[in-house]
């Protein structure tokens, strides 16, 4: 596999022996952490796998990479003169845009001087005695810390397939969330690219536009729909910029932290007509919310969520040429179950000559040859492969690391039937360790700053009201805990979502166990719930002297 091309010598700069907070990651959740803990004159260190900031966009530099969040939506709210002076170009900012903006964060508030880059962080351990985390890094630094934070992300600890013969392929392979740095030139090559959610939905059409040949392994295919990005006008960011405050308000009390009209209708009490043209409205919109939120009942009702499903089928139906490929290209789980895509010409794609579509579930992928793929119809043969494979996402970043809390108990040995937390913040048996937007939070269901920044917020609140009250540690009760992971399983219950063999299920990961992770209940919603909770005294923590 071909590496991302930095050194990895440690950092040279003497890590502290103690300090505050340890937080782990200086992707935009950990940057902001560090920011806050800096107001209150706590001290904390950053430790980053990667070279430099920014995390996901640090290190998902795949041709074609974007946000399909809007940029003037997917960024700090925290500052207003970050927001003021900021200058987005994108409508939806590509992955170097985004990069250069939290690099752009880094430097306007200092954070480098607290951030140890090129460094992995491999286990914690809690010490009951003097109740603090003694953090372990590859490099053998042990630092000692109040507080644990894991800014680690929800989809950073990617996956390759499981597919016999991986190391055989003699020609050059790569990972969409491992992309050499330097970025690779597909001219005159023939490509096989396995995957398509939306790494893969993303970098097909740059592909196709470069190699000579392009074969697409499909197992599940996505729903997308155009991003129809552009440049922004002067006149809309000057808009925005004059109105953030209402619009900052209005995403943390959304849905998914992204301010959409409300839907009152059924998709089944109006004509199909009227169901047409709101869903063609939604999909002129370039905006994947606006779908998803046409109607009261699509996440809900299978009758509902099918009149999507049909749109979008007609849609894949116009563009595609070939009827058998636009058929293969049609998924049959609902709409919104599994991560929908934005793209661009992902569907036009297949109309090339030099694009071949390839039905897994009609062909699987026997093993990885020397020369190629080989399925149960024929060996390809490639220059290059492309695994677009996904994460084991929301808690592999989080058990990766070897974390060990009361008495030692192990955070994954502890989460072997699945994820258990309190507000998707903490877990119980691991005191003043934080995580920011982990499983049981709305997290991935909803624009990823909004959820970040409210979850650093609540944090700091916390850490504060323990400063404050002479307090040393905040902790879930195990009765809190299995009340909210309840709650998580019931509000997933009443949704579409368990219907599909999804990554929000950790289905995509062999014998990972099959629970819904996100919290579906809704941004704003979480958001009173989680500042409920504060206001009684941290109801179902224990504080402890
Ligand atoms: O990963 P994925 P991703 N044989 O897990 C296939 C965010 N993101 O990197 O569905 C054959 O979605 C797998 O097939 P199946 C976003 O939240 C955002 O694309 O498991 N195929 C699937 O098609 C997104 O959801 C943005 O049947 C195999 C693909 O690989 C999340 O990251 C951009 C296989 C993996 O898709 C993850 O996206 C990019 C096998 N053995 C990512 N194993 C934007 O903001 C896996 N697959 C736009």
């Amino acid at each position: 596999m071909s590496a991302p091309s930095h050194d990895m010598q440690s950092d040279s700069r003497t890590v502290p022996s103690s300090v505050d907070v340890v937080i782990v990651g200086a992707g935009l959740s950990g940057m902001y952490m560090l920011h806050k803990l800096r107001e209150m004159h706590l001290s904390a260190v950053v430790f980053e796998a990667g070279t430099d900031v920014g995390g996901t966009w640090y290190w998902n530099r795949y041709p074609g990479a974007r946000v399909d969040v809007e940029s003037l939506a997917y960024s700090y709210s925290f500052s207003e003169e970050l927001e003021q002076e900021y200058e987005w170009q994108e409508r939806y900012p590509t992955q170097p845009e985004i990069l250069r903006y939290a690099q752009h964060v880094a430097d306007r508030f200092d954070l480098r001087r607290d951030i140890f880059f090129r460094t992995r962080v491999t286990a914690a351990m809690y010490g009951e005695d003097g109740r603090t985390w003694l953090v372990r890094t590859e490099h053998g630094d042990a630092v000692t810390a109040r507080f644990f934070v894991m800014a680690t992300g929800c989809l950073s600890s990617s996956k390759l397939p499981e597919i016999p013969g991986l190391d055989r392929f003699k020609g050059a392979t790569y990972h969409t969330a491992h992309w050499p740095h330097e970025g690779v030139d597909f001219t005159g090559m023939r490509v096989g690219i396995i995957g398509t959610g939306s790494s893969g939905v993303q970098s097909i059409p740059v592909i196709a536009a470069q190699a000579a040949d392009l074969t697409v392994f499909q197992r599940t295919p996505a729903y997308s729909l155009p991003a129809r990005n552009r440049r922004l006008r002067p006149d809309e960011i000057a808009d925005m910029k004059a109105n953030y405050r209402a619009f900052r308000k209005a995403q943390k009390e959304s849905g998914f932290g992204l301010p959409t009209p409300i839907a009152t209708k059924s998709a089944l009490e109006v004509s199909e007509e009227e169901r047409n043209a709101a869903f063609e409205q939604a999909w002129e919109s370039g905006s994947l919310v606006n779908l998803l939120t046409a109607y009261v009942d699509l996440a809900i009702d299978q009758k509902a969520n099918d009149t999507a499903k049909r749109f979008i089928h007609s849609k894949i139906h116009q563009i595609v040429k070939d009827p058998q490929t636009a058929a293969g290209l049609c998924p049959e789980y609902p709409v919104g179950t599994k991560r929908p895509c934005l793209d661009t010409d992902y569907y036009e794609t297949y109309n090339r000559e030099n694009v071949h579509l390839v039905n897994l579930r009609r062909t699987p992928i026997l093993e990885i040859a020397e020369k190629g793929i080989r399925t149960s119809d024929k060996e390809y043969a490639f220059d290059a492969i492309v695994y677009a494979t996904g994460f084991d996402a929301m808690t592999g970043a989080l058990t990766n690391v070897d974390i060990r809390g009361r008495g030692g108990i192990s955070l994954k040995e502890t989460w072997h039937a699945g994820p258990r937390t309190y507000l998707g913040i903490s877990s119980a048996g691991f005191p003043n360790m934080f995580m920011i937007t982990g499983p049981g939070s709305p997290s991935v269901l909803s624009n990823m700053m909004v959820s970040i920044e409210q979850h650093v917020d609540w944090v700091i609140d916390a850490i504060e009201h323990l400063d404050h009250h002479g307090l040393t540690t905040i902790e879930p009760t195990g009765q809190a805990q299995e009340a909210w992971v309840d709650h998580v399983n019931l509000i997933a219950s009443y949704t579409l979502y368990p219907k599909a063999n999804s990554w929000y299920m950790g289905a995509n990961v062999p014998g990972k166990p099959r629970v819904f992770m996100p919290y579906a209940g809704g941004v704003g919603e979480y958001r009173k719930k989680c500042d409920e909770i504060a206001a009684q005294g941290y109801e179902g923590f224990a504080l402890s002297p």
